[in-house]
């Protein structure tokens, strides 16, 4: 029930840290990987070629996801030269942290279309033809700041709170054609977007150490069981919930930081 053989699988922002350790994860369950990066086909390439030296079958394609027409035609030449997408895994995303006081609205709407308006636009697009052919699965990805707030991060919380709920809408709409539509929430994990907060002697590294019942950063290839459960027929009853892979942090007040 977790085996991917057979099945197409896209993730998008896949080029490095939470989005290829997924990717490799379902990868390694047998599905034929489809890469989506934004930035140089040379960084595309090189990706390509790690996946490849893991012995996945990937293909890279390079397009924007917060562009409709860029996604659309993306997704139609992916199921033409790959084949039907059966898993998309809606992962592309930025941060920026700008106190709110302080954050510009154009930054504010970049971060809200690349980390939430992008898994509408994918994600329409794709259930469109998941509907045609009665069932599909697709994984959104969200954030401890799904649930929680933090300084400086008001952009991003206000989009992964969005992600939680159009999770639960789209499953609400789409479960009717055996489309099930969940998300995955990690926690604090050590990749290049959390490298300038998990510097040692850096307060908020300790803090979240010490906030974190594991006791320590979560690392990308923890989120693959996860991912692999969501894109497999394991989960065919499960329908518009989040898994929080966070080491505990969403399951405690934490403790002072001297006991
Ligand atoms: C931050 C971090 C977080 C993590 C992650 C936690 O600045 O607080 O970057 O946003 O990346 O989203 O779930």
């Amino acid at each position: 029930m977790f085996d991917l053989n057979g099945k197409v699988a896209l993730v998008t922002g896949a080029m490095h840290g939470l989005g290829m350790a997924m990717a490799k994860g379902l990868g390694a369950a047998g599905a034929r990987l489809v890469v989506n990066g934004h930035s140089s086909q040379e960084k595309i390439d090189k990706a390509i070629a790690s996946y490849k030296a893991a012995g996945i079958d990937a293909s890279g394609y390079r397009f924007d996801v917060t562009n409709e027409g860029e996604a659309e035609a993306a997704i139609a030449q992916v199921e033409s030269e790959v084949g039907p997408i059966d898993i998309l895994v809606n992962n592309a995303g930025i941060i920026r942290r700008i106190p709110l006081l302080e954050m510009p609205l154009d930054e504010w709407e970049l971060v809200i279309r690349t980390d939430l308006t992008s898994a509408f636009i994918m994600s329409r697009a794709v259930a469109k033809r998941m509907v045609t052919r009665d069932g599909g699965k697709i994984i959104n990805i969200c954030s401890m700041m799904s649930e929680l707030g933090r300084d400086s991060v008001g952009a991003y919380a206000a989009a992964k709170g969005g992600l939680k709920m159009l999770t639960r809408n789209m499953a609400t709409e789409w479960a009717r054609h055996n489309i099930q539509v969940n998300g995955i929430g990690p926690g604090y994990i050590a990749t290049e977007q959390t490298a300038p907060i998990r510097v040692d002697g850096n307060p908020f590294n300790d803090f979240i150490v010490g906030r974190t019942p594991a006791g320590r950063w979560g690392d990308p290839d923890d989120l693959q069981g996860a991912a692999v459960f969501l894109a497999s027929t394991a989960s065919d009853f499960v329908n518009g919930q989040i898994i929080y892979v966070d080491g505990g942090i969403l399951a405690t007040i934490g403790k002072p930081s001297n006991e």
